[in-house]
């Protein structure tokens, strides 16, 4: 019993995070499609003790599929998805392709649910729900319940991203550098232009002609989107740095009405998917290590921001799993809305 689902872009880094989500929050489902570009099609995979062959994705991929799961890029989602959605299926796509489209819900469960009410498997037609870019979703998973407090006015992040959000082929290229820099052999740079291990660099998006890059620009649009805010003042830094699967992010926030760091680091405590670690004697905070696979976004170096008055402005550090909260689980628990 349950939905008939097809993940799109099974062999990557994040479509094999969708099955483990799926296997560990024992999602239902009553059939499964393994779908991959044709270079993977033929491939054997097992999943839940079943044998399956990975099947090239066609336009005629989604007959009878209730919920597809994308993670192939933004031109497959482009090319594939209305078609998915004509078919009737479910999509819920984690490319920037339809993110920012009018009437297309751009949700992170425990934030705004709302923005994808009365979309639900079974309701007899097709429809498309865009997931967040991951710097976005580890972000807000901190600022909204703050925000829901005392309403931001501005804020100014700055990120630490790990080479995950590049794809598996650059985490293979930090490992392979991180062993040729120690034995003196020249780096290679293939998925990206310079150095990375033992190097960090700016966000390896386009760089735009307001001087922001993409993933600066992803921040500021989602977040006003997803917050239905289109004043909230939002900049942002992105920088890549040589750490495996988890982003970091220092969130300086302004608030409307005054919020103290104690009823701060308490309404956090009680954030759904947020864990608070901020022993300041210990200097213990966390780290993108400490939340590699797994769920909970983590926060900490909660502390009132000394340059804003009355209370108006916190400073925060958040640490969350790109491919997981920052991607698979996303979508899957969007998934779990549409039952
Ligand atoms: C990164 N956030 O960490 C990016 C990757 O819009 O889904 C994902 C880009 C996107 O590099």
């Amino acid at each position: 019993t349950g939905p008939s689902i097809a993940v799109v872009g099974v062999t990557g880094a994040v479509g094999q995070e969708f099955l483990s989500v799926l296997s560990d929050r024992d999602f239902p489902y009553r059939s499964i499609k393994m779908l991959a570009s044709k270079r993977s099609a033929g491939k054997q995979m097992t999943f839940e003790d079943r044998n399956y062959t990975v099947e090239e994705l066609t336009a005629d991929s989604f007959d009878g599929v209730d919920i597809a799961l994308f993670s192939a890029g933004g031109s497959i989602s482009k090319q594939f998805g209305p078609a998915a959605v004509e078919k009737g299926a479910i999509v819920v796509d984690n490319s920037s392709a339809f993110r920012m489209v009018d009437g297309v819900p751009l949700v992170i469960p425990e934030v705004n649910p709302h923005a994808m009410q009365g979309i639900k498997v079974g309701m007899g037609k097709g429809a498309l729900i865009a997931n967040p870019n991951c710097s976005t979703i580890i972000c807000l998973m901190a600022a909204t319940p703050l925000h829901q407090r005392a309403k931001v006015l501005r804020m100014v992040v700055s990120t630490y991203q790990a080479a995950s959000g590049a794809g598996a082929a650059a985490m293979e290229e930090l490992e392979l550098q991180t062993r040729e820099v120690l034995e003196g052999k020249p780096p290679t740079c293939n998925i990206f232009s310079q150095q990375y291990a033992f190097n960090l660099f700016s966000h390896n998006a386009p760089v735009l002609p307001n001087g922001y890059n993409e993933e600066e620009m992803k921040l500021v649009k989602e977040t006003r989107k997803i917050w239905s805010d289109l004043d909230v003042k939002i900049t942002a830094t992105c920088i890549r740095v040589p750490v495996m699967r988890a982003h970091a992010e220092s969130v300086n926030l302004q608030f409307e009405k005054p919020l103290d760091e104690d009823t701060a680091r308490e309404i956090l405590k009680n954030a759904p998917g947020v864990v608070v670690i901020d022993d300041r004697a210990s200097n213990h905070f966390p780290t993108p290590l400490e939340v590699s696979n797994k769920d909970d976004v983590a926060v900490g170096r909660i502390r009132q921001d000394l340059s804003q008055e009355g209370n108006h402005g916190l400073d925060i550090f958040v640490c969350g799993d790109q491919i997981r909260k920052g991607a698979a689980l996303n979508a899957v628990q969007i998934a779990e809305l549409l039952l």
